[in-house]
């Protein structure tokens, strides 16, 4: 009798085991660890398609900052170093934390190193940049970038088969000139850092487009890094087949013509082409537009197939 009850607590004690193992295997079966590094750096960055090149405030020396990319549910732990060559301090903003602004968030001196970590609780395309004081001169700098947190549902969004994150920026002609940047004096507007990246009709010089085929889905990341222009986003000759206001595909909108990115926003756009041929994607405030806020997406036949994919997500 004793016996039987002993096997029977024993079969319970390990039915609760494996019960137990496996909701924690459910619970964290794609939640992982991603470890971020990234280098405040003070160097020269091309400023147009021509090559010529001016003093930046950069994350590991590039404008935009590298592209990120977790899970939702993953813990992200960020390390950030201020080159020991830099003069300002720097810091660094992730729109996909929460956490606090003052330990995670704060400036290093140049020569100091940080670390803080986060879930990445929501899924979608977020803005993070440079906090540092005056914030609006180390965005306008080119200190900003992007951090896409995939859903963990791989059927919560239709499946992409290319993918462009488009970072638009205001530039100035004097970097030095914060009240410049405060009257909203900008001169010239990027996409992933240079005007007219990826328009060689605007620009001779430029010599990329963003790629796809007939029927594909293309997804487009758009940033506003601002830091002060808004960003009304239009594919000329096309219609957006969805837009995610942050990303999250809880937000879903269809048939759109424009939708808003404010300063610091960022928003998913899907577009499918039924036909070969051209949309000019544009910040449809034309003055921004003609200022460098048009990309090229190019539908046909014979797409490059590394475009839109791999290191060709965001086209240096
Ligand atoms: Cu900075």
């Amino acid at each position: 009798m004793s016996g039987k009850e002993t096997s029977r607590n024993r079969l319970a004690r390990n039915l609760g085991a494996t019960l137990l193992a496996i909701g924690t295997c459910i619970g964290s079966a794609h939640a992982a660890t991603v470890h971020v590094s990234m280098t405040a750096r003070e160097v020269e960055v091309p400023i147009d398609n021509e090559g010529n090149k001016k003093l930046a405030w950069t994350f590991d020396g590039h404008v935009p900052g590298p592209l990120v990319r977790a899970t939702e549910g993953d813990t992200i732990v960020f390390t950030l170093k201020n080159d020991p060559a830099n003069k300002n301090s720097h810091s660094v903003d992730f729109h996909a934390a929460r956490t606090d602004v003052l330990s995670s968030f704060g400036p290093i001196k140049p020569g100091e190193t940080k670390n803080f970590s986060f879930t990445a609780d929501h899924p979608g395309i977020f803005f993070y940049h440079c906090g540092s004081d005056p914030m609006i001169q180390h965005i306008a700098r080119g200190m900003y970038g992007a951090i896409i947190i995939d859903p963990k549902d791989p059927n919560a969004m239709p499946k992409a088969d290319r993918e462009y994150v488009l970072i638009e920026a205001e530039m100035f002609d004097n970097p030095e000139d914060v009240q410049a940047m405060m009257a909203g004096n900008w001169h010239r507007i990027a996409h992933n850092g240079i005007p007219f990246r990826y328009d060689p009709v605007h620009d001779v010089h430029a010599t990329q487009t963003l790629e796809a085929k007939p029927g594909e889905r293309v997804r487009i990341y758009l940033v506003n890094a601002g830091p002060n222009n808004f960003s009304g986003f239009h594919p000329i000759a096309g219609i957006w087949d969805k837009v995610y206001p942050s990303g999250n595909p809880q937000n879903a909108l269809s048939g759109m013509q424009n939708y808003t990115v404010a300063p610091g926003d960022a928003a998913t756009f899907d577009i499918i082409s039924p036909v070969e041929g051209a949309n000019a994607l544009v910040n449809h405030s034309l003055r921004s537009a003609l200022s460098g806020a048009i990309a090229i997406l190019m539908f046909s036949k014979t797409a490059d197939p590394t475009m839109g994919r791999g290191d060709k997500i965001l086209p240096r």
